[in-house]
C-alpha cells in the first residue's frame, strides 16, 4: 500500500447553489477512491478577486490521500465535472472549483500543476479558511497583507 500524503484543497463556487455544491464536494472528497477527508473549514462568503460575477463561497479541505499529485488533480477535476463545471472563459463564474493548494511538503512545477499554488499567498479567500484548519501553514503577516479583501463566515 502506498503511504498517505496530507494535502489541502481550496473549494470555491459562485454559480448555482454554492453552499450545496461545497457541502457535496466535501462528501465527494471523502468518498473518492484513495482519498479521505480529514478536516473541513467553515464556509466563507468572499468578494470576487480578479473576476466578475456574484460573491463566492469558499472553503478549504484537509485530505489524506494515497494518490500522487497528478492523480489527485484528475480526481478533483472529475468532481468539478460531476458538479456541472463549465469553462467558457478564464475566471468565469463556476458551480465548483477545486484547486490543489499543498501536497505534503511537495514542490511541483509541471505544465498541468504547480504546487504550492502560486497565488494562494495573495488570496484571503484561501488564507482565511486555511488558517482556520491549518494555522501552521499561514503566518499572521500573510493574513495582515490580505486584510483588505472581504471575507466573512457564511
Ligand atoms: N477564484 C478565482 C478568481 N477569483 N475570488 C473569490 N472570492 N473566490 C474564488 O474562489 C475565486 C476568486 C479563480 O479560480
Ligand atoms: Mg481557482
Ligand atoms: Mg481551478
Amino acid at each position: 500500500m502506498r503511504p498517505e500524503t496530507t494535502a489541502y484543497v481550496a473549494l470555491g463556487a459562485n454559480l448555482g447553489q454554492p453552499a450545496r455544491a461545497l457541502r457535496e464536494a466535501f462528501v465527494a472528497l471523502d468518498q473518492a477512491p484513495g482519498l479521505r477527508l480529514v478536516r473541513a473549514s467553515s464556509l466563507y462568503r468572499t468578494a470576487p478577486v480578479d473576476a466578475g460575477g456574484p460573491d463566492y463561497l469558499n472553503a478549504v479541505a484537509k485530505v489524506a490521500t494515497t494518490l500522487n499529485a497528478l492523480e489527485l488533480l484528475d480526481c478533483l477535476q472529475a468532481i468539478e465535472h460531476g458538479a456541472g463545471r463549465e469553462r467558457p472563459y478564464h475566471h468565469a463564474p463556476r458551480t465548483l472549483d477545486l484547486d490543489l493548494l499543498l501536497y505534503g511538503e511537495g514542490r511541483i512545477a509541471s505544465p498541468r500543476l504547480v504546487v504550492p499554488h502560486p497565488r494562494m499567498g495573495q488570496r484571503a479567500f484561501v488564507l482565511v479558511p486555511l488558517a482556520e484548519i491549518a494555522p501552521e501553514w499561514v503566518a499572521p503577516a500573510q493574513l495582515q497583507a490580505v486584510a483588505d479583501q472581504r471575507v466573512a463566515r457564511f
